[in-house]
């Protein structure tokens, strides 16, 4: 069996404020291509479909024309999809079942009630059925209440316990569709700039990646940059566009994933996605970073630092001559630097707990009590985890 991994289109995402519309519905015109062309069995969409919780009309077109291309190429292939935590469950889940009847399989909410399971689908291939389970992507307050008291604690024992309850045969095929933070016994996987809401200090949404290694494969989504974690059969595809200029040599591509018989290992390949517009940095003086501008490289986003110790008569109008899309304009020289070290500010992000509690401190010049310090902890863990 064949199957195309994508995650985290983040359709309508903006790179700093300039729209990525154009690239990301020409980045979508290629996959549904290569669909055409590889026929792949099955797409998987791992989450994050939308950039944000409430999608623009315009997000919405996007996508809608992306699923009905798909839907239009014969024999049909199936598309399996889940929500990210950017994704909202109840406009995700919208028509699902109309859907389905043209083989789109969203599942945008963990179980909440006692009898409700994963969404599971069967497919078949010539060694028999592949059973993909979809998990969206959840908190541990979002399924605590189905166990007994004390048995889900943190974003680990969530998903062991949920994955549990399926009773999963792993005799057969099994296929997971995934989108959290997996670690390999703490080691965390390459993070990018664009991944806002993936890191948080303590590491409280770590899930050890034994949790789902008996899957015969698990195709993940959250993490931008594609890898492997601990095991080559556990991946994260990454995003199919660069979504921030730390991801400038990222090779962004669809995983392709062939599963043979069960026990036999997974063969993963790589089809390389082209951009229309290229995101990279530019350092150097300024004279030099606008004698590398050419008809090709022009168009691209770039990040510029310069490095002129005489600082030019505005740069930026003078950048724009040649290229169409900066991206930001910084300049490190000797002035810059002693300011910098000067400053020596340290940024620390914080837990949104230790940061409250720091707030909380200053405000009312007292530490929060326990009773507080438990309404806050609630808050944090019904929250939607959106960020901005
Ligand atoms: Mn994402």
């Amino acid at each position: 069996m064949r199957i195309f991994h994508l995650s985290d289109l983040h359709i309508g995402k903006q790179l700093h404020y300039y729209s990525l519309k154009e690239n990301q519905q020409a980045v979508l015109f290629q996959i549904v291509n290569l669909a055409k062309k590889r026929r792949p069995d099955v797409i998987l969409l791992c989450g994050d479909i939308f950039d944000r919780s409430v999608p623009s009309g315009e997000a919405y077109t996007i996508f809608d024309e992306f699923l009905q291309s798909l839907s239009k190429i014969r024999p049909q292939i199936p598309v399996l999809v889940i929500a990210g935590n950017h994704d909202s469950a109840q406009r995700l889940n919208y028509a699902s079942s109309f859907l389905e009847k043209h083989q789109i399989y969203v599942s945008a909410m963990a179980p909440i009630e006692e009898g409700e399971y994963l969404k599971k689908v069967v497919l078949k291939d010539e060694h028999g059925a592949v059973n993909f389970y979809l998990l969206p992507f959840l908190k541990p307050g979002y399924v605590r209440h189905l166990f007994e008291e004390g048995v889900v604690t943190d974003y680990e024992s969530a998903v062991r316990e949920i994955l549990n309850r399926e009773q999963v045969d792993y005799r057969e095929r099994n296929v997971l569709l995934s989108h959290q933070f997996y670690t390999n016994q703490g080691e965390k996987p390459e993070t990018c700039d664009s991944e806002t809401s993936v890191i948080t200090v303590g590491g409280l949404d770590n899930i050890d990646v034994s949790v789902i290694e008996r899957f015969d494969y698990a195709a993940l989504g959250h993490i931008h940059g594609a890898q492997m974690v601990k095991l080559p059969h556990i991946r994260y595809s990454g995003t199919p566009l660069k979504y921030s200029v730390s991801e400038e040599f990222h090779n962004k591509a669809i995983t392709l994933v062939t599963l043979g018989a069960k026990q036999e290992e997974v063969e993963i390949t790589s089809i390389p996605l082209k951009p229309i517009q290229e995101v990279r940095r530019e350092r150097g003086l300024l004279k030099e970073i606008i004698g590398r501008g050419t008809q090709e490289n022009c168009h691209d986003f770039i990040s510029v630092t310069l490095t002129d110790e005489k600082e030019p008569y505005r740069p930026k109008e003078q950048l724009e001559e040649v290229y169409d899309f900066i991206l930001e304009l910084r300049v490190d020289n000797t002035r810059t630097r002693n300011i910098l070290e000067s400053k020596e500010e340290e940024h620390i992000l914080l837990h949104p707990m230790e940061a409250f509690r720091a707030f909380y401190q200053e405000m009312q010049h007292q530490p929060m009590n326990g009773e507080e310090e438990g309404i806050v902890a609630s808050i944090l863990d019904q929250w939607g985890g959106e960020e901005i």
